[in-house]
């Protein structure tokens, strides 16, 4: 057994290629925590654990992430065996509520260096990888139309992406569905087109916006309104054709127990973050696959990094019958890894090297962090 040695935390802010107007803020940078874990052995374990428009998403800011780590999550797993991850999952789960995003960013860096000190890629701890590549969709949400026919387009024609995801919900809903009607007829059937409201929709709305929607040609609709009002889940989920999924309404599988059970939801966005980690990310899945519901995976606008870490889940699932989002890196002006996540023939590939398979690219990481990285060390002895 290897101690845990040292456990770093890092934000870093990296520019988007362009604004991303989600129906709550326009991302312009995102910010992404990182977590470096150095184990007595000289191995390491590198992890992520990132949100989306600061505080506007949901309930954990990176600052926060941040301080959940060095505060309260670092402290009790320094000097710990480095090989027992369900040991520190279950410690953290009873000493720190809540903080998914951060058990997450941690979680991540022990499965990282366990895989790099058995040689093998985290897949293979879940039990072997069944894909080696998985669709990925794109979302456009430039905030206008036009932009928007143009980016697809470029998408589809370079083979990249022929999925799309359609931020919604800031305007009236008349003009989204219109909106997302003039995108959909533009990419016909070359294009799957869905759409996000990031819950900005009441029920009323969310009537009038599912039938447009369908009647637009548009697949699915993601948590069109508040997580907490599971009711109105059930009932547009029952009331339309087109698919509902459910994504803030998940953090971890008690949710997704509950969705389950009240039949809020056609689909499950399985988000590592939001999970808490890739142990209860797979614990989603599991009830998701037992509901019978649909399953997908989400991103939080990771780097390549907590991108790598998805796909190494998500390439042992059976079956993601609406495949992934996995286009975190392609947002941000630049990648931090040295080898990037590939993308091709509208699918992405799932790292091989072992561990998560992401190496950070040194000059990158001092390029783009914030401040100063925040460094716990275990005591002698310990
Ligand atoms: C979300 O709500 O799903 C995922 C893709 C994207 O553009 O934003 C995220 C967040
Ligand atoms: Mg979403």
């Amino acid at each position: 057994m290897t101690k845990i040695d040292q456990i770093e935390s890092i934000i870093l802010d990296i520019p988007t290629i362009r604004g991303h107007v989600l129906s709550m803020t326009t991302m312009q940078t995102q910010t992404a925590v990182l977590v470096r874990i150095r184990f007595a052995d000289g191995s390491e374990g590198i992890g992520e654990g990132t949100t989306i428009g600061g505080l506007s998403y949901g309930a954990e800011s990176p600052e926060g992430i941040q301080s959940a780590i060095d505060t309260y999550i670092a402290p009790v797993l320094l000097g710990r065996s480095g090989d027992d991850v369900n040991g520190a999952i279950q410690l953290i789960d009873r000493l720190v509520k809540g903080n998914r995003i951060a058990k997450a960013a941690v979680e991540i860096a022990l499965w990282d260096g366990l895989g790099k000190r058995l040689g093998v890629p985290v897949s293979r701890l879940f039990g072997g990888a069944v894909h080696d590549r998985l669709p990925v969709a794109w979302t456009l949400a430039s905030g206008n139309s036009g932009t928007d026919i143009a980016e697809a387009q470029e998408m589809l024609s370079t083979r990249r992406h022929n999925i799309f995801k359609l931020k919604i919900g800031k305007r009236p809903v008349r003009e989204d569905v219109a909106h997302v009607a003039r995108i959909k007829a533009a990419v016909g059937d070359a294009a799957s087109v869905r759409v996000d409201v990031n819950a900005a929709w009441s029920l009323q709305d969310a009537r009038w916006g599912l039938k447009g929607l369908q009647d637009a040609g548009c697949e699915l609709v993601e948590q069109p309104v508040q997580p907490r009002y599971r009711k109105a889940m059930a009932e547009l989920t029952s009331g339309y054709e087109i698919a509902v999924m459910a994504d803030e309404a998940l953090n971890g599988p008690e949710d997704a127990l509950a969705v389950a059970a009240a039949k809020a939801a056609d689909v499950f966005a399985i988000k590592v973050a939001q999970s808490g980690g890739l142990k209860r990310a797979s614990e989603v899945i599991a009830v998701g696959q037992a509901a019978g519901l649909g399953l997908y995976g989400g991103t939080m606008l990771e780097t390549g990094l907590g991108t790598a870490a998805a796909l190494q889940l998500c390439a042992t699932v059976e079956t993601l019958q609406w495949g992934t989002e996995f286009f975190g890196p392609l947002l941000l002006t630049e990648d931090i890894l040295a080898e990037p996540v590939r993308y091709r023939d509208f699918c992405v590939e799932v790292p091989k090297k072992p561990g998560i398979g992401a190496v950070l690219d040194p000059d990158k990481i001092a390029f783009f962090r914030r401040g100063s990285s925040r460094v716990m060390k275990a005591a002698a002895g310990v």
